[in-house]
Parts: structure tokens; sequence; C-alpha cells
């Protein structure tokens, strides 16, 4: 350890020496090289902490990978429906008593702490989206727990519903963010996924969606961490940030909302001001902050909600099939991503409808009249019907 750094950096440090385990380390690693002041003199310093810090994310993320293939634990909750939401908390916030409110799963909910051992997922039906809800263990702070269990669950799901108490939500709220931070999940207005794999050669290799970033910012930012080599998958809005918190690992976005559990009597009297302080604080994100009580009121209000919510973030449409000739509309939509066009449909009806496909007939609001006759290339939108016309 070299001399003249802060004080913070040197208590930093050692935390860093007394750290047990490698998620503890790279934590402490990582708070130390936020804390190392920039300049010449330390220049040597922070890329060895640099090159430090990928190392153990590299055999972190191996460890994640090897717990996950072993058998039966691969995805832990098989995806079904269109979409999947982890429900994610400290214990007693109300996981399970969401589940039971929203669906007709009956599980153990009291006061006793950690009643949730193992995921649940329960479907839940609405405006025409399957939405699959997964309860699970409660995140505990410090040791182990469930903690694995449960972070694989959220880092597997399309969104989380993150619950917090009304007696302190905020710092609930910062530790779960913490928590998932150190599985490299972080919360974003919309999803998307970073992965950097060190390779031996080859040099830098980027694939996925164009973002924001020069490739000279990133080759600059990966040499910086000893990277000269690595394949790079990039998917959606990332910040440079994000892209460094990646490097030797795979880093995850997902769209979230608060579930504020103001439930138990006690919490009464703190909740309107505590309520008040993380719906600032969520705003900046763009993060619905939703009551408990105005889910137990109203139900049916918090599934319109949460379904258009749903549509919104994850760029979904619902588009109403109609067999030829049959006056018939499907009543389950098919659920796809915006910009789907007639033929992308087809193919997923089915091969005969994409291979013989002659032309489509599409029923929708938008339309000056329906139904018009449209070619491969139209775009549906949300709500749509269409019909299919084949040889
Ligand atoms: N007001 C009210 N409170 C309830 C009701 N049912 C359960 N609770 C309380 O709500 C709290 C939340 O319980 P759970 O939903 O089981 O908590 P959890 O988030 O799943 O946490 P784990 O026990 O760790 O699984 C507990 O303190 C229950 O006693 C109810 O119908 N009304
Ligand atoms: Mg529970």
């Amino acid at each position: 350890m070299p001399t003249n750094l802060p004080p913070e950096a040197r208590a930093k440090w050692a935390e860093v020496v007394a750290a047990r385990t490698p998620e503890e380390k790279l934590k402490a690693l990582e708070e130390f090289l936020s804390l190392i002041p920039k300049h010449k003199g330390t220049e040597k310093l922070r890329v060895n902490v640099k090159k430090r810090i990928v190392k153990l994310r590299e055999e972190i993320e191996k460890k994640r990978l090897m717990r996950q293939r072993r058998k039966g634990e691969k995805t832990l909750v098989a995806k079904e429906g269109d979409v999947q939401v982890a429900l994610i908390g400290f214990p007693n916030t109300g996981k399970t008593l969401l589940l039971n409110t929203l669906t007709s799963i009956k599980a153990d909910s009291s006061i006793a702490p950690f009643e949730t051992k193992k995921p649940q997922p329960a479907m839940l039906l609405h405006k025409g989206l399957m939405i699959q809800l997964v309860d699970t263990p409660s995140l505990i702070e410090g040791g182990e727990g469930f903690n694995p269990t449960t972070l694989t669950v959220a880092r597997n799901a399309d969104v989380l519903f993150i619950f917090v108490s009304a007696r302190d939500p905020l710092t609930q709220y910062e530790k779960i963010l913490s928590l998932l931070d150190g599985y490299r999940i972080r919360v974003g207005s919309k999803p998307a996924l970073a992965r950097i794999k060190r390779r031996a050669s080859g040099g830098i290799k980027v694939k996925g969606e164009p973002i924001n970033i020069s490739k000279t910012a990133l080759e600059k930012t990966l040499r910086e961490y000893g990277v000269y080599h690595a394949e790079i998958y990039l998917k959606g809005d990332l910040t440079p940030d994000d892209i460094e918190k990646s490097i030797g690992g795979e880093l995850v976005k997902k769209p979230a909302l608060i579930i504020f559990f103001d439930l138990l009597a006690e919490d009464k009297k703190y909740s309107k001001e505590e309520l008040r302080k993380i719906e600032n604080i969520c705003s900046r994100n763009t993060i619905p902050v939703i009551e408990f009580s105005k889910i137990t009121e109203n139900p049916e209000g918090f599934k319109d909600l949460l379904a258009d919510f749903l549509l919104k973030k994850l760029n979904l449409i619902r588009v109403y099939t109609r067999k030829r000739g049959s006056k018939e509309i499907a009543s389950r939509p098919l659920v796809i991503e915006r910009g789907a066009t007639v033929i992308e449909v087809a193919k997923n009806i089915h091969s005969r409808l994409y291979e013989n496909f002659k032309y489509a007939r599409v029923w929708s609001k938008r339309l000056p009249h329906s139904p018009v006759r449209v070619g491969k290339n139209f775009i549906l939108e949300d709500g749509d019907v269409v019909e299919i016309v084949a040889d």
C-alpha cells in the first residue's frame, strides 16, 4: 500500500485486507478505487487495483455460472407467459401478501420473517398479458442467506418489484440496490445488457446495438483495466460506468417498481413523510412508487397500471389474430416486441402462413377504415387485429 492516501482510502484498504469472501473483497476494492485521488502519483496504484478488480469479477462470475449450471438450478424458475417479474426485498415487506392479493395462490404469509423459503411463481392474466410473478425468499444483510437464490431469480426476471417497509424505505432501497449491484444487476428505465469477456487474442470485438460510447473511449477504459482482447456484447442504454462494471462479467439492467409496504399498524405514523422522500429519489429515474394500501383498496386498478407499465417498459404490443373466414378473434393476444411486422406475426403463428403468405387484413382504430389489406412489411401497433391470408 503506497503512502499519501487520504484517511478514508486507508480505512477502506483495511476493509479490503479484512474481507473474507471474494464478493466482499470486490466490493471493498471498488469502493477503495473510488477513494483514490486521481493524479500522476496514484496512476500505478489505480491500474493495479483495476486489474485485481477484473480478476475478482472473473472469479466470481465463474462461480456464479458453475452454480447455475448445476442440475436444476439453471434458471431456478423457468419463464412462462409473456413477462416475468421478481418480487424482492427484506423480510416482512409484503411480498407474499402481494402474491396472495393478485393471484389465486394462497402462500403462507405472517408476522414471521423469512417465511418464504424458495421461489414461488404464480400467474396473473390481465389485459391479455400473462404476467408471471415470482415471490422470493427475503434478502438479508451481511450474511449469505437465501441471497444467491433470490439474486439469481432477479437476474433472470424481466422486471423487478422492490419492496420496502414504510418504516425505513430509503435505507432499505439503498441496501437492496447495493446487494443487486454486487451481483451486477442495476435498475434502469429500460432493459439493457453489457457483457465483456476477456480473451487471449483477437483485439476488441464489439457486437450488439450501437451505443453512445465511441470505440476509442471503450478501448481506453479497457486498457486501464489491463484488457486488450475482449468479446463485448452491448444492448440498450448503458452509461460508461455500467460498461466499466461489466468488465470481467455481465451486467444487466431491469425496469423496476417500488412497493411501499404501509399495512402494519406500527408503520402508519411514519409513512407519508417517508413516502415523499422515496418518491423524490425514484422520480429522477422514472421508477414508480406504489403504496401497498392503495393496491389492497383497488387491486384491479393496480393490475391495469401494471399491464400498461410492462407494455411500455418492455416495448411490447398485443396483436389479436383472427382466423381466415371466421369472425372470431383470438381471446389471447400475441405479445410481441413493438415494431413487429405482419410477416413476423405470420411466422409466429405457423410456418405455413409464413411460407405461403399472400397478404393480410388489419383492423385498427388508428386506420381511417378497417379492415385494410396490407403486405409483409406492414408494422403493427398495440391492439391491432390481424388476419393472415396464405395459399
Ligand atoms: N394488514 C395486514 N397485514 C397482513 C396481512 N397478512 C399478512 N400481514 C402482515 O404483513 C406482513 C408481511 O408479510 P409477508 O408478505 O409474508 O412478508 P414477506 O415480504 O413475504 O417476507 P417473508 O416472511 O420473509 O417471506 C407480515 O407482518 C404479516 O403479519 C393482512 O391481511 N393484512
Ligand atoms: Mg414471503
